[in-house]
């Protein structure tokens, strides 16, 4: 009953090789089923991307084609930031947390109240550089969703943060953004990236359809939900470079395409990260950039709430990582 789901599935963002029989099939797969859908969703991807190449300056594109990321210092000018950094260290929001290993996350959505209380966070929004590098290296024209994220490392007695092991976020091209308010230490939980590995050549693409194989019956488990693992000893078999940490100053900004291989670096103390961060995902086949209803202002700042309140609600289908912990600022305990 469920095959006609689980079809329709694959012409979606759907990545599971655990959940879709047919996406983890092995006879699929070695017909060239997963190599096929990252194919096609790269190739889809930068089609979108040449429609979108005005939204941003020539050389932030060339750093984009070459390295899966586009790093800007210094991204808001010194009084805009100091703005941005008082009101958001200052503004106590409805949040919610997540624990993986021994780490906690921390999120306080850009909603209607948090946008009012903050006007430096919804000039952030409207930053032309902020939305035109989202929008390109995503590969999509509609708004992000953004969030002020804290990163407490070490907060819990309990095996390591999942996020420390590099890997590809899922099958197709996505975006993540970090701007970030804090310093960050090289050995305080940065944010690291293999460069050049948003590229799908043909040791990569090798590389997808052996995992495509063994994903949904290995031992690692995310990896069975499609965001493929890779050790850092692989890496070079595969031509790419050691990571390279973004140990950076505040207001640093990193726009990155997470189908590349990246992750969280260890942290060798208790430490906390704080970040403007965005996220933007949508179905990786779409022929379009536009057209996002969800994306309309007056929704697209609810997006937030209203995803936590639905899996809230219905916990026991949709599962509900996100914990409500009430008010709390960004630095809190
Ligand atoms: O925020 C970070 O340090 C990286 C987290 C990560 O690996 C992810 O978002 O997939």
């Amino acid at each position: 009953m469920m095959s006609p789901w689980w079809a329709l599935q694959l012409a979606t963002g759907a990545k599971s090789f655990r959940d879709n029989p047919l996406i983890g099939s092995q006879r699929l797969n070695r017909l060239g089923l997963h190599a096929k859908r990252v194919a096609i969703a790269h190739k889809m991807a930068d089609w979108r991307r040449r429609r979108l190449a005005d939204l941003i300056e020539p050389a932030d594109r060339a750093a984009f084609a070459r390295d899966g990321f586009v790093q800007v210092r210094d991204f808001l000018p010194p009084a805009d930031f100091a703005a941005l950094r008082e009101q958001v260290m200052a503004h106590r929001g409805a949040a919610r947390e997540m624990v993986q290993g021994d780490t906690i996350t921390r999120r306080i959505a850009l909603e209607p109240t948090a946008l009012a209380a903050m006007p430096a966070t919804r000039a952030l929004q409207q930053h032309r550089r902020w939305q035109g590098l989202i929008r390109y290296v995503g590969s999509f024209d509609t708004e992000p969703l953004v969030y002020i994220q804290s990163i407490l490392t070490h907060r819990h007695d309990a095996p390591p943060d999942p996020q420390t092991k590099l890997h590809a976020d899922t099958f197709h091209p996505t975006v993540k953004a970090w701007l970030f308010l804090t310093d960050v230490a090289a050995d305080e939980g940065p944010l690291v990236y293999v460069t050049g590995s948003h590229r799908r050549d043909a040791a990569r693409m090798a590389w997808e359809q052996r995992r495509s194989l063994e994903a949904r019956d290995g031992p690692d488990f995310l990896s069975g939900r499609g965001s493929l693992r890779i050790e850092e000893n692989e890496l070079a078999a595969l031509g790419l470079p050691a990571p390279t940490a973004f140990a950076v100053p505040a207001n640093t900004l990193v726009v990155a395409d997470t189908s590349g291989f990246h992750a969280r670096g260890p942290s060798v103390r208790p430490s906390l990260r704080v970040e403007m961060w965005a996220y933007g995902r949508r179905n990786p086949f779409l022929p379009w950039t536009g057209l996002d209803i969800t994306g309309v202002p007056g929704l697209a700042e609810r997006r937030a709430p209203l995803n936590w309140g639905l899996h809230d609600r219905f916990r026991s289908w949709l599962g509900q990582p996100w914990a409500d912990v009430g008010g709390k600022r960004p630095m809190d305990e």
